[in-house]
């Protein structure tokens, strides 16, 4: 079997032919993977004297049509692209297509697709977007090794692991000194009081105003973990451990393993930078923001503490609703869609009356649509649970569309046919 490496590199060669100054078009996937790896591909562009221009683009069913508009000498699509490929051949250029989520089978003449898929690595764990970006970028000059702090950026965002192609991403990166590995309190930093309102992973139910639980344990709220005594700290985490039992969730470390890149900080932070850029169709400032534009960072800075703003108003509204229950499923409504897949997962993990051992479904309504969001916990998939085919079917059936992963699905339907949908739904769970 053919290596990621050395389609990347047949993929490096076929963009090498074109004479440099040459345009070539980029097409990224909106959310932090998909803009760090189209920023990866942008920066080898550049650094190898092409001219790019970069837009970070929506899974819509016109992509294709819409790129027939233009005229280019080459598009690499990154972090989507497998769900277009047939399509493709109606392009008049030449494509490339770096990428990690399942396609099609038939490869037109006029495309190089490089799927890290197709090289025995799992793509929804071992490889994303940005690391197949950055296996092409290095195949171009191996003097992008700083790239891997991008790519460790994305794979943070997909929730990917660092085994397979990605290990490799991150042993590059801390090799050659970009990337540096620390462990830390995921408390540190602001004060207490801070931290515990405005911590999301974790949620703290009650916690608009954290003082009355630190005067309770005797902790000055405007203290710093890092400044606690070793008795404060052990006193101050088993209180919230105990906290987060009441709420039903057993499993906060207290503790994590944070990448540094010696560009950017903290490649954790970065990443959900991206991701709220993304979310809040801030896209171009993500794209700069890694490109290392100094005024993208602090604008970027802002959108995150929006996002974050918004995320945690809806969730202080959502500890005092109760659900409404299926059989097999729990669903409730949101105002905002860009924030219901992240609602569903915070509120399945920390508000206890959304633990009833089964998904959790929000739905936005939007215009005369309804946005769909689903999540389960590894424990549910093992069971069975499977919300990308049930999401799928049910959508389906009612005239809409959806997909996904078995943890974690999406889809949208007409909105006059939301009780269909969720009958049709629990059907579709049942195993
Ligand atoms: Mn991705």
């Amino acid at each position: 079997m053919m290596k990621l490496e050395e389609a990347a590199k047949y993929a490096a060669d076929l963009l090498l032919t074109l004479p440099k100054k040459s345009t070539i078009r980029v097409i990224g996937h909106v959310d932090a993977d998909g803009i760090s790896a189209a920023s990866i591909v942008a920066m080898a562009l550049a650094r190898a004297g092409y001219n790019f221009h970069v837009s970070i683009k929506r899974t819509e069913p016109d992509l294709i049509e819409e790129m027939k508009k233009e005229e280019n000498e080459m598009i690499i699509f990154v972090d989507i692209g497998s769900g277009y490929l047939e399509e493709m051949e109606g392009l008049e250029c030449n494509v490339i297509v770096l990428d990690h989520h399942l396609g099609g089978e038939e490869i037109p003449g006029n495309v190089m697709y490089v799927n890290a898929r197709l090289y025995g690595l799992d793509g929804s764990r071992e490889a994303c977007g940005a690391s197949v970006a950055y296996a092409f970028a290095m195949a171009m000059d191996e003097n992008n090794v700083d790239l891997s702090q991008l790519a460790i950026a994305g794979i943070i965002g997909d929730k990917q692991v660092f085994e397979g192609y990605n290990r490799k991403v991150l042993e590059d990166g801390i090799g050659s000194g970009f990337v540096e590995e620390r462990e830390e309190y995921i408390l540190s930093g602001k004060s207490l009081k801070e931290k515990l309102e405005s911590s999301l992973e974790p949620y703290f139910t009650g916690f608009r105003n954290a003082s009355p639980f630190l005067e309770k344990i005797g902790i000055e709220e405007g203290e710093k973990f890092e400044n606690l005594k070793e008795e404060e700290r052990k006193k101050l985490l088993s209180a919230l451990t105990l906290k987060l039992l009441e709420q039903g969730c057993d499993d906060v470390e207290w503790k994590k393993i944070v990448y540094y890149g010696k560009r950017y900080g903290d490649l954790h932070d970065l990443s959900s930078k991206l991701n709220a850029c993304a979310r809040l169709n801030e896209s171009g400032t993500g794209v700069a923001l890694c490109m290392g534009d100094v005024t993208a960072w602090e604008n970027a800075e802002i959108i995150q503490e929006r996002y974050r703003d918004e995320i945690r108003k809806e969730m202080r509204e959502l500890e005092k609703v109760e659900p409404e229950e299926m059989e097999r499923f729990i669903y409730f409504h949101v105002d905002h869609a860009p924030l219901s897949g992240v609602l569903a997962g915070l509120s399945l993990k920390y508000l206890p009356q959304f633990m009833k051992g089964k998904p959790v479904i929000a739905l936005a309504r939007k215009n005369k649509f309804i946005d769909i969001s689903a999540r389960a916990d590894e424990k549910m998939v093992k069971e069975g649970v499977n919300l990308g085919e049930a999401i799928k079917k049910a959508a389906e059936l009612v005239g809409g569309v959806g997909g996904g992963h078995p943890i974690a699905a999406g889809g949208k339907i007409p909105s006059d046919r939301e009780k269909e949908f969720l009958q049709n739904l629990d059907r579709a769970m049942e195993k």
